[in-house]
C-alpha cells in the first residue's frame, strides 16, 4: 500500500563555496558524515547523502566541480558536474543571502541554463539578514533564471528546511528505496579511506606485499562523542602476506593504522577511531561478488 506510492530520486546541490551546502546536508541528514572537510576541492567525487523517511528517499549529490576554474581537471570536473545535473530529478541551487549576488553565482546560473532539470533556488543564511531584505533578493534572483521554486532557509539552525524537503518531494517520481534506511552516505569517503590504508601498506611493505591486496571498509559511523568509527579489513591472498602486514608484534599494522588515521582525520576534519583487521581470502580477485563488495563495480 504505502510502498506503491513511495517516492525517491537523486538531487544535486550546487552553489559557490561557503554558501552552506555541507551545512544543509548535515542539517538534513542529521549527522556530520556528509562532507566534513572545510577545505574546498577535497571532495572530487560526488558525495551522496541519503535522506530517508516512510514516504520518500532523497539521495543528495554534491557537485564540487561546478565553479570557475582554468585547469583541464577543472574542465573535466565541470563536465562531470553538468552530466550529473542532467541526470537528477532536481537541482538545489544554494545562494548566500548575507553575501549578495556574486560572479560565482552568475557562473553557476549560466551553467544551469544548459540543463532542463528543475532548479530550486535555496536562499540560505536568512538568520543573518533582516526579513525586509529578503524580497529584493528574491526579485533579483528571479530575473536571472526561471526557478521551479524559491525557498529561503537557514541551514545552520534548520529554519524552513522541512519545507524545502517538501518542495523537493514534489519533483520525485515514484521509485524504490535505493539505500537501506540507516545508510546515510554512499561510497566516496569509504573508498578514499580504503585507498589511504592501502597506500600506507604498499608504502611500508614495499615489494613484499603485492598490489593485489584490497581494503574494505566494513563499518563507518559517527559515534555519540563525535568520533568517526571506522573498521577496515585488509584482504590478502596468503598467510605469509598476512604475517608481513601485521609485522613483529603487530608493529607494522600499528604504524599503518597510525599514518592512515592521520590522513583520514585530515580528510574528514574530524576525530577518527580506526580499527584494522587482516584476513586471508584466497583468489579474491576472481570472485565477482567479493569484487562488488569491495566497490570495484564503480
Ligand atoms: P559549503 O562550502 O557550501 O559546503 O559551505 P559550508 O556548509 O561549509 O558553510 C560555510 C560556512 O557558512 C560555515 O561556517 C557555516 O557554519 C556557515 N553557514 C552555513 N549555513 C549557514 C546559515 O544558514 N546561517 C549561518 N549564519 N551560517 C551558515
Ligand atoms: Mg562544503
Ligand atoms: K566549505
Amino acid at each position: 500500500m504505502a510502498k506503491a506510492s513511495y517516492k525517491s530520486g537523486f538531487v544535486a546541490i550546487v552553489g559557490r563555496p561557503n554558501v552552506g551546502k555541507s551545512t544543509l546536508m548535515n542539517q538534513v541528514i542529521g549527522q556530520k558524515i556528509a562532507i566534513m572537510s572545510d577545505k574546498p576541492q577535497t571532495t572530487r567525487n560526488k558525495i551522496h547523502g541519503v535522506y530517508t523517511t516512510d514516504q520518500m528517499q532523497i539521495v543528495f549529490l554534491d557537485t564540487p566541480g561546478i565553479h570557475k576554474r582554468q585547469s583541464k581537471l577543472g574542465d573535466f570536473m565541470n563536465q562531470t558536474a553538468l552530466n550529473t545535473l542532467r541526470e537528477v530529478e532536481a537541482v538545489l541551487f544554494l545562494a548566500d543571502t548575507s553575501e549578495g549576488f556574486g560572479g560565482g553565482d552568475r557562473f553557476i546560473i549560466e551553467q544551469l541554463k544548459d540543463v532542463k532539470t528543475p532548479v530550486i533556488l535555496v536562499l540560505n543564511k536568512i538568520d543573518k539578514i533582516e526579513p525586509e531584505a529578503l524580497l529584493p533578493i528574491i526579485e533579483q534572483y528571479s530575473k536571472l533564471h526561471d526557478f521551479a521554486e524559491i525557498v529561503p532557509i537557514s541551514a545552520l539552525n534548520g529554519n524552513n528546511v522541512t519545507r524545502l524537503l517538501e518542495q523537493v518531494e514534489k519533483y520525485l517520481p515514484e521509485g524504490p528505496q535505493y539505500y537501506p534506511a540507516d545508510q546515510i552516505t554512499d561510497h566516496p569517503e569509504q573508498f578514499v579511506c580504503a585507498e589511504l590504508v592501502r597506500e600506507k601498506i604498499l608504502h611500508m611493505t614495499r615489494e613484499e606485499v603485492p598490489h593485489s591486496i584490497a581494503v574494505s571498509i566494513e563499518d563507518m559511523r559517527v559515534q555519540e562523542n563525535g568520533v568517526v568509527y571506522i573498521s577496515a579489513v585488509i584482504f590478502v591472498e596468503r598467510d605469509s602476506q598476512k604475517g608481513i602486514i601485521i609485522g613483529k608484534q603487530g608493529a607494522l599494522l600499528k604504524e599503518v593504522g597510525k599514518q592512515a588515521r592521520q590522513d583520514i582525520q585530515n580528510l574528514l576534519g574530524s576525530k577518527i577511531f580506526l580499527e584494522l583487521w587482516v584476513k586471508v581470502k584466497k583468489d579474491w580477485r576472481n570472485q565477482d561478488r567479493v569484487l562488488r563488495d569491495l566497490g570495484f563495480h564503480r
